[in-house]
């Protein structure tokens, strides 16, 4: 461990091995890239420009995967961070959760940064199902170093209208139990509550608790949430920049057992929240603007439990 001028113990490696990034046939035979830096490791499929892990070196997976999943053109993955664009949950006729999840994106650069970091950039290439919108660029950049950071930039190419759109990071985290997992940081907020058809209701916990099917859209939340798992005894923490909806979801039992890409049981290991712009906080960009939802996930020991 590197020690500061004041004696305080850092927690940057002194030298830091420069990350790698190696092209791979991942599952399906779909390409994806692994990223290897000196504190974690990392898998992007260029499907859907879909992070299916991250893993830091002394800590279990952070993200969950089903043992299930798809792994084909025209399906979505089932678990890492699905990027949900540019429509959030049902549209008739244009299916679930946008179309760049399922699509293959360009890899445009990779860079390793001189602290040791390693950022990969994704471009969404011009697909006909986009053609119900103005002209629009989208770019993702995925960081891994101790963390793991995400960024959808979207430009409206218009000169003249309006993008109206909704974006979602759907990250799928990996917990010991999901029985024993409390959410912080939502307290207060307006939720519109799937399971009850939608009914509006604010969240009156300090720590929320899953024990039944939890579908939930937390409206005007800009704040950090975490994640505290006391089998894995770690807290994971999720803060956000351009992001004014969080989303909570865990299937439980029922649902579970109706998705084909989905394990009966795994619904005990995994908790989604996620990152976004849904619902009534739809982002409206103008001509010629662009916009930027930041995502940062790190964790840490959970200490004292
Ligand atoms: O974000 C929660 C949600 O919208 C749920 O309603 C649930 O259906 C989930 O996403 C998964 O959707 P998918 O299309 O991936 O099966």
């Amino acid at each position: 461990m590197a020690t500061s001028k004041t004696g305080k113990q850092s927690k940057k490696p002194q030298t830091v091995q420069p990350g790698r990034v190696s092209f791979l046939d991942g599952q399906g035979e779909l390409p994806m890239v692994e990223v290897t830096t000196a504190w974690s490791r990392a898998e992007i499929y260029i499907h859907g420009a879909h992070v299916t892990q991250f893993k830091k070196n002394d800590e279990p997976p952070l993200l969950f995967m089903s043992q299930v999943s798809r792994f084909a053109e025209g399906q979505p993955i089932r678990g890492g961070i699905p990027v949900i664009f540019p429509w959030f949950g049902m549209r008739e006729a244009m299916g679930q959760h946008g179309f760049a999840r399922i699509k293959a994106w360009d890899l445009k650069e990779f860079a390793a940064a001189q602290d040791g970091s390693v950022s990969v950039r994704f471009k969404l290439p011009d697909y006909p199902e986009a053609s119900s919108f103005p002209p629009f660029t989208a770019e993702y950049v995925v960081t891994v170093n101790e963390k793991l950071k995400l960024e959808l930039l979207v430009t409206n190419m218009s000169g003249e209208e309006p993008l109206v759109f909704e974006n979602c990071l759907h990250t799928y985290f990996e917990v010991g139990d999901i029985n024993t997992v409390s959410i912080r940081g939502l307290k207060g907020a307006s939720y519109l509550d799937k399971v009850a058809n939608f009914a509006k209701k604010t969240e009156k916990n300090d720590a929320i608790q899953i024990n039944s099917e939890v579908d939930r859209i937390y409206l005007n939340t800009t704040g950090p949430v975490e994640v505290l798992d006391p089998k894995l005894k770690r807290k994971i923490r999720v803060e956000k920049n351009g992001s004014t909806s969080t989303v909570v979801w865990n299937p439980w039992i029922a649902r579970a057992q109706q998705m084909p890409d989905f394990g009966n049981d795994e619904y005990l290991r995994m908790v989604c929240v996620e990152s976004g712009n849904v619902s009534s906080n739809q982002i409206s960009l103008r001509p010629r603007e662009t916009c930027s939802l930041t995502v940062t996930i790190s964790s840490a020991p959970l200490k004292g439990r």
